[in-house]
């Protein structure tokens, strides 16, 4: 390592003092002014992940829903996969070294991690539409190759996409070609196959108003339309033309205010979805004949996927499971009507697509959703190799099964949760079951449910356990809790603190709205009160 240039050009990208960095659930995320030093100091991260690993490694600059002022940055490891564990604390530990330290850090994680300086190094960047990511991820070429490592810049890609390259690099094509006509090919390919496999009529199954957020969802799918043949109509709204990101619109605000986005005309019974800023969410709605609103969540969305994989696996007649991985999110009636109804088993992690993933891969076919509508399916090495012998050598329904199998397959073929990949396998499904989105919607009811935020002057004095469905410390706050879910009925609730804002999360479902906001709201108070809150305290009303 050239510390003398390493220096050099660190000074150029100094670290505000006072500022904490902590590589949370999904990278670094703040507002973007503070993020300079830590896009530098990630692209050196990056070169020693690469030379560790001996592969591609991945750097987003992207602050998914959050605000258009925020922005944030996450590393992708070889496969496509979340950064392991403990090279998120050493991005931490980078992120707050102090200008003179650097260099001891620098060698610390060298050492620690026996990487080889000799090792070539080759990184590729993407980023989001916000204004600030341009600069930033120049930031992070300066840090890569002050290191001595190479760099493809892919430019504006969603997040999937950037997963999807790296994956492609590090399978030397096996996966997909790693551009992104290779993206768009792959997966229109699979698409357009299980879309002539539905014997659909009517328009009704052609076209989805799509909301992008005011994000990179929209560039990306205009691109992707011209792919898609007659498979799929979208129509796309906040398109970033006019509106802000993520500004009274996109996949977290319609999850979170439970109404539509601002920008779309909605008739009524009409498909829609939304994706979030970096296009890795998804949530679909509509509004009935007297107007109201119906949300499909990301429990909803698992609950069609897991199901109809179930229904190949029993066509195609071989000893292969399902599960579905959920977080505390939920809501209580979906994880009820697949262990019930469905009779899928149900495992509950924590927050965060790293953890569900994880948890995903212990199946042979995982579904993982949060509730917020980000998720994929995982199929085991096992399957695929069943499914792909299968569709090629039989011409029966059981062929016909692995066939499906195998598009489906080849379009979730994502380490992490696509927005764009959902869609397709969404409107596939819907077509070949000749499902309306009333009839999806149908399938079961969600418990009325309500998330707050509650303000305190250290998040870290709340600890969970249970999947982070009880909490431990501050002593007295989950008896709190307790006391007060037994006033309703059919209700849950449960605290902790977010990992990519500075806030405490609260979280309750019960038998009406009412009672979910009421609920909330008194777990709110238990909170500000218990756990240290600061501001104005929790008030009635939304
Ligand atoms: P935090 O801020 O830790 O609650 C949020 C989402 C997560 C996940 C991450 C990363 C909720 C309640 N939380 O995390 O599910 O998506 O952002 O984007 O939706
Ligand atoms: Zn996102």
């Amino acid at each position: 390592m050239d510390f003398g240039a390493i220096t050099k050009h660190s000074v150029l990208h100094a670290k505000p003092s006072g500022l904490l960095f902590q590589y949370g659930t999904a990278g670094f995320r703040m507002k973007a002014e503070h993020l300079d030093h830590v896009m530098f100091r990630m692209g050196l991260l990056a070169v020693l992940r690469s030379k560790q690993t001996k592969s591609t490694i991945g750097v987003m600059v992207t602050a998914s829903h959050n605000p258009e002022e925020d922005n944030g940055v996450k590393l992708v490891d070889p496969l496509g996969e979340m950064l392991a564990p403990c090279w998120e604390e050493y991005a931490t530990c980078l992120a707050n070294a102090e200008e003179e330290d650097m260099q001891r850090v620098l060698i610390d994680i060298s050492e620690k991690e026996a990487v080889d300086l000799q090792q070539d190094a080759f990184v590729v960047i993407g980023r989001d539409t916000r204004p600030s990511s341009e600069k930033l991820s120049q930031s992070v070429i300066d840090g890569v190759t002050v290191l001595g490592g190479q760099f493809h810049d892919y430019g504006l890609l969603t997040t999937p996409q950037l997963h999807y390259m790296v994956c492609c690099r590090n399978t030397s094509g096996q996966y997909g070609m790693a551009t992104i006509e290779g993206y768009y090919q792959k997966l229109s390919k699979a698409f357009v196959e299980l879309t002539k496999q539905a014997s659909r009529s009517g328009d009704e199954f052609r076209s989805l108003k799509v909301d992008c957020a005011n994000g990179i969802g929209a560039l990306k799918l205009k691109e992707m339309e011209n792919y898609l043949s007659q498979g799929l109509s979208v129509q796309l709204f906040n398109d970033g033309t006019k509106g802000k990101l993520n500004h009274l619109c996109g996949a977290d605000f319609v999850k979170s205010h439970q109404k539509p986005p601002q920008g779309m005309e909605i008739k009524s019974n009409e498909r829609c979805c939304s994706f979030d800023g970096d296009a890795d969410r998804i949530v679909y709605y509509y509004c009935d004949a007297d107007g109201h609103f119906h949300l499909i969540d990301g429990d909803k969305i698992a609950t069609l996927i897991s199901s109809f994989l179930k229904e190949l696996l029993v066509e195609i007649g071989e000893n292969l499971n399902v599960g579905v991985v959920q977080t505390a999110y939920a809501n209580g009636s979906s994880t009820r009507y697949l262990e019930e109804v469905m009779k899928v088993p149900v495992y509950c992690t924590k927050t965060g697509v790293k953890h569900l993933h994880h948890k995903a891969q212990e199946f042979d076919i995982g579904v993982y959703f949060e509730a917020n509508g980000h998720g994929t399916a995982l199929f085991s090495k096992a399957v695929e190799d069943k499914v792909k012998q299968l569709a090629g050598e039989l011409e029966d329904k059981k062929g016909k099964a692995a066939k499906i199998l195998r598009n489906i397959i080849d379009l979730f073929n994502q380490a992490a949760g696509d927005a764009i990949a959902d869609m397709l396998v969404i409107e596939a499904i819907l077509a070949l079951k000749s499902l309306t989105v009333q009839q999806w919607d149908a399938l079961y009811t969600d418990l009325p449910n309500r998330q707050l935020k509650v303000k305190v002057a250290d998040r870290k004095v709340i600890s969970t356990t249970d999947a982070e469905r009880q909490a431990v410390t501050p002593p007295g706050l989950q008896e709190a809790i307790n006391d007060l879910v037994k006033k309703y009925r059919l209700s849950r609730a449960f605290v902790r603190p977010s990992g990519t804002e500075d806030v405490i999360r609260v979280y309750a479902e019960a038998d009406s709205q009412e009672s979910a906001d009421s609920l909330a709201h008194e777990v709110s108070l238990a909170v500000f009160q218990l756990a240290g809150g600061i501001g104005e305290r929790p008030q009635p009303g939304f």
